[in-house]
């Protein structure tokens, strides 16, 4: 049997993900180690300190300050672990973007109770957006009609990605705090309003999938899902075209 396999963790469709599942094995692993050996030693207690072999309490206890000790040193192990390997490990991968020319970067807005996706267009750059903007129907983002740059732009309520590249996706929010979870990319990052927040992670796998929001965020949480569809490279260049075929007819029609 392979014991990668006691856990019920989602399909795998990511680069990375395969280090955070194994970190999810090695934490349940060392827990399941804590938990037989605090098991046995209350055994052991139970057996080493039972009524009949000590009919009396014995008020003093131990003598010996070998236990304290024992815990100032694992208290200083524990501030060496977190101040000097985990924190600067932290630090210096946080910001560690993908340095790619293939990356696919997009934009994505969550509100109360939906996924909104923007794509920059052809020209590679977004459309300023701007709330006054706002139309629920016509314009959920709020890119500006001025722009120029907003022309191309495309949006989509569910989240279109090609396989074998980096997706590097800005995330924020209209209204509340949300979480934009990818369970198969392995993916969970919380949405705030007023901050942009970079995500990135590499899609493996082709197919359908699904995003989630993982934040209680008032009552429509629940249906707070939309669609990740991972396109081989040529699918998604169609998908493209079409979307930006689409809303160049869409732009026509609302601005002239
Ligand atoms: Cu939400």
């Amino acid at each position: 049997m392979n014991l990668m396999n006691l856990l019920p963790l989602p399909e795998l469709a990511s680069a990375h993900g395969y280090k955070i599942d194994f970190i999810i094995y090695v934490v349940h692993g060392l827990m399941f180690a804590l938990f037989v050996g605090w098991a046995l030693f209350i055994l052991y207690v139970l057996f080493r300190f039972h009524r009949r072999r000590h009919p009396k309490a014995s008020y003093h206890g131990i003598h010996t300050h070998w236990s304290t000790g024992l815990e100032v040193f694992i208290a200083i192990f524990e501030v060496a672990l977190l101040v000097g390997l985990s924190i600067p490990f932290w630090s210096s991968h946080v910001d560690a973007a993908p340095n790619r020319t293939d990356t696919v970067e997009l934009r994505v807005v969550g509100e109360q109770f939906a996924w909104n996706v923007h794509y920059p267009g052809a020209d590679g750059v977004f459309g300023k957006t701007d709330i006054i903007h706002i139309d629920q129907q016509s314009n959920p983002l709020g890119i500006d009609p001025n722009d120029p740059h907003g022309k191309d732009d495309i949006t989509s309520p569910n989240l279109h990605l090609p396989i074998g590249r980096p997706a590097y996706i800005h995330l924020t929010s209209k209204d509340v705090i949300h979480c934009f979870s990818l369970p198969v990319m392995r993916v969970k990052q919380d949405v705030i309003p007023g901050m942009s927040i970079p995500v990135w992670f590499t899609p493996t796998k082709t197919g359908e999938f699904e995003i989630a929001c993982a934040q209680l965020c008032g009552l429509g949480h629940y249906k707070m899902r939309a669609g990740l569809i991972i396109h081989s490279d040529e699918d998604f260049q169609s998908w493209l075209d079409e979307q930006a075929a689409a809303s160049a007819v869409e732009y026509d029609d609302f601005f002239n």
